[in-house]
């Protein structure tokens, strides 16, 4: 039965969802935004495993449309937790009334594109469907969580979590033996209180990643007032930032400086703290050669924090360069292997052979558990379009499009599907950046569009096979001339087994981005036809 026209359906209610309702409102056009979820939140909302927290610091990860709420908005601390964000977008909600355009529990399975009368027919799990002009994917890039298929998963009695649908009832592992399968920046942030708490802490890892202190810290009042009182320059200066992050970059090369002066950089801003690790030196992420500098770096501080040489061995990342997979931010995460109660398995050496109603097997004997948590990430970027069965002009199939990897013009659209818009899709800065900045910058570009398409009377608009095949050229040329492919990652895929091996994120920058797609927009849409 078809329940309403709208003007759009937008998918997904975490920030992306709640910002382009708002947008969409301002437009004067009707829309209706699905979530799966029982609550609006998205990645804030599924993600509420013990440490999580996000690593773009607060003040810099958070909406900058509004005035009013970014005044009245207090963070607490430099890198806020998941339950401080999650307050912070149902904040959001509530002030601008979003709430009432939002359905709940309810998963978009279909959606179907009639030419004809250039409307999108929507279809949820809830038996409806609904006509709309536009359809928008708010989908999120990290909101497919995945387990890896071991053998004989089924068999193990305990309870089993995954740090991306962590269950909304407090879980105690107070007295039990507990077993953390990966250490990519899900596992680094849940294992040390999870190791506060349980008996005993297994932890099965793959591949160590590079990790560097978070130094979270309550921030000072006059930290807050500072912000406040130059919020739009500050915002202004993220937007001209290769991350949509405002760091201090650091102004040499790295061959420019002595040994000393070298490490007396990396020192300083492992004291400091934070993701800006990457930026000590102009040139650290353009060649293995120079990168070694700040992996060796980091290496050295693993072996002097983890008393076991072993341990400290097993942990130290080798053969990829720091940051090619994502530089992850700790609180304790190295420390915590000194406890009498961790112990670390390396998979590489002592793989999963299968499990067991009591624990995991692996090829030197069983580790004997009580519940086991999967830290092992997302079907990044693509999952979460994909498990939608998208038709698009003619009956295209979305899935058998992207079947050799997605193909985006400028990440906002794909050929084929015409009124169908992604925020922060494949091909755009979105995970290499700032993402709240990110998904900001599509929402007012596409308001922006959509408005001059009501201002003319347009009934559709669509990509050209030509301009996107030009930006998926020129999103690869952009890959690489860097470090990003030397690594097996979420970023191309290779943690999906079977999934096209693809570098998703365009890493031109988000300065540069902006730009094109402000240059774009000028240039009546280069690249875009409108009906
Ligand atoms: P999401 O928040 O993922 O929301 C998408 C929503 O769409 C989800 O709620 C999902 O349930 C819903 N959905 C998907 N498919 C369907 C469907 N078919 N039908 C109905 N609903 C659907 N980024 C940063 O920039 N800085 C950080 O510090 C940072 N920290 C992070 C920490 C964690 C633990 C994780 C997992 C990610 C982090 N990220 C961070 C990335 C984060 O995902 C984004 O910053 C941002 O929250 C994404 O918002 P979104 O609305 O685009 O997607
Ligand atoms: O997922 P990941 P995540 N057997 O894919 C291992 C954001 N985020 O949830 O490296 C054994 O990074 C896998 O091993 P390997 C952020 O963008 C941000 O941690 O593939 N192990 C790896 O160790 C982040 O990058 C924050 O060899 C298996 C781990 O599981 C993204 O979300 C916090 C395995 C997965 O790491 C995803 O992070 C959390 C198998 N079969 C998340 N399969 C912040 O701090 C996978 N693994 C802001």
């Amino acid at each position: 039965m078809t329940e309403a026209n709208y003007g759009a359906v937008v998918v997904g209610a975490g920030f992306a969802g709640l910002r382009m309702l708002w947008q969409l409102r301002q437009l004067g056009l009707t829309a209706v935004a699905f979530e799966r979820g029982d609550d609006i939140g998205g990645t804030w909302y599924w993600n509420c495993y013990p440490g999580a927290r996000c690593d773009v610091e607060s003040l810099q990860y958070s909406y900058g449309f509004s005035e009013t709420i970014q005044q009245e908005w207090d963070w607490s601390e430099r890198f806020a937790t998941q339950p401080e964000i999650l307050n912070y977008i149902n904040h959001v909600a509530d002030k601008l009334d979003l709430r009432r355009d939002v359905r709940l529990a309810t998963t978009v399975t279909a959606a179907t594109y009639d030419r004809d009368r250039c409307l999108w027919t929507v279809q949820t799990d809830r038996g409806g469907t609904v006509q709309a002009r536009f359809f928008i994917l708010a989908t999120g890039c990290l909101s497919s969580a995945t387990i890896p298929k071991l053998p004989n998963l089924e068999h193990f009695e305990g309870p089993i979590y995954h740090t991306g649908t962590w269950p909304r009832d407090t879980v105690d592992f107070s007295g039990k033996r507990v077993g953390v399968i990966g250490t990519g920046s899900s596992g680094v942030q849940c294992i040390p209180p999870i190791a506060e708490q349980a008996e005993h802490l297994t932890v099965f890892q793959r591949t160590p990643h590079f990790s560097v202190p978070a130094r979270n810290r309550p921030l000072t009042a006059e930290e807050v007032r500072h912000c406040k009182a130059n919020y739009a320059e500050l915002r202004e200066q993220a937007h001209n930032t290769q991350s949509g992050v405002i760091h201090r970059q650091g102004q040499h090369s790295i061959h420019e400086v002595s040994d000393e002066a070298r490490k007396a950089e990396f020192e300083a801003r492992w004291l400091h703290g934070g993701t800006g690790f990457t930026l000590a030196f102009q040139d650290l992420m353009t060649s293995e050669e120079n990168n070694a500098y700040a992996a060796e770096f980091v290496r050295a501080k693993i072996r002097e924090i983890v008393r076991d040489r072993d341990t400290a061995e097993r942990l130290v990342p080798k053969g990829y360069p720091l940051g090619a997979k994502r530089l992850v931010l700790h609180s304790g995460y190295y420390e915590t292997f000194n406890r009498p109660n961790v112990s670390l398995v390396d998979l590489r050496n002592d793989p999963i052979k299968f499990l067991e109603a009591s624990g995991v097997r692996t090829r030197a004997g069983l580790h004997q558990l009580d519940c086991l948590v999967f830290a092992t990430g997302f079907d990044a970027m693509t999952g979460s379009i994909l498990k939608i069965d998208i038709q698009g002009a003619a009956g295209l199939s979305l899935r058998e499009k992207w079947a050799a990897g997605p193909r985006t013009y400028l990440g906002l659209m794909t050929s084929g599907f015409p009124n169908m818009f992604m925020i922060t899709g494949p091909g755009s800065p979105s995970v290499k950046s700032n993402m709240v900045l990110s998904i900001e910058q599509h929402v007012e570009w596409l308001g922006d569009m959509l408005s001059t398409m009501i201002a003319h009377n347009r009934d559709e608009v669509y990509a050209e096979p030509r301009s996107e095949s030009e930006w998926v050229a020129h999103v690869n040329a952009e890959a690489e001339g860097t470090l990003f492919a030397n690594a097996a990652s979420w970023y191309n895929g290779s943690n999906i087994p079977g999934k096209p091996r693809v570098f998703m994120p365009y890493v031109g920058g988000v300065k540069k981005y902006r730009q094109i797609c402000s240059e774009v927009a000028r240039n009546d849409y280069r690249g875009l036809r409108f009906r």
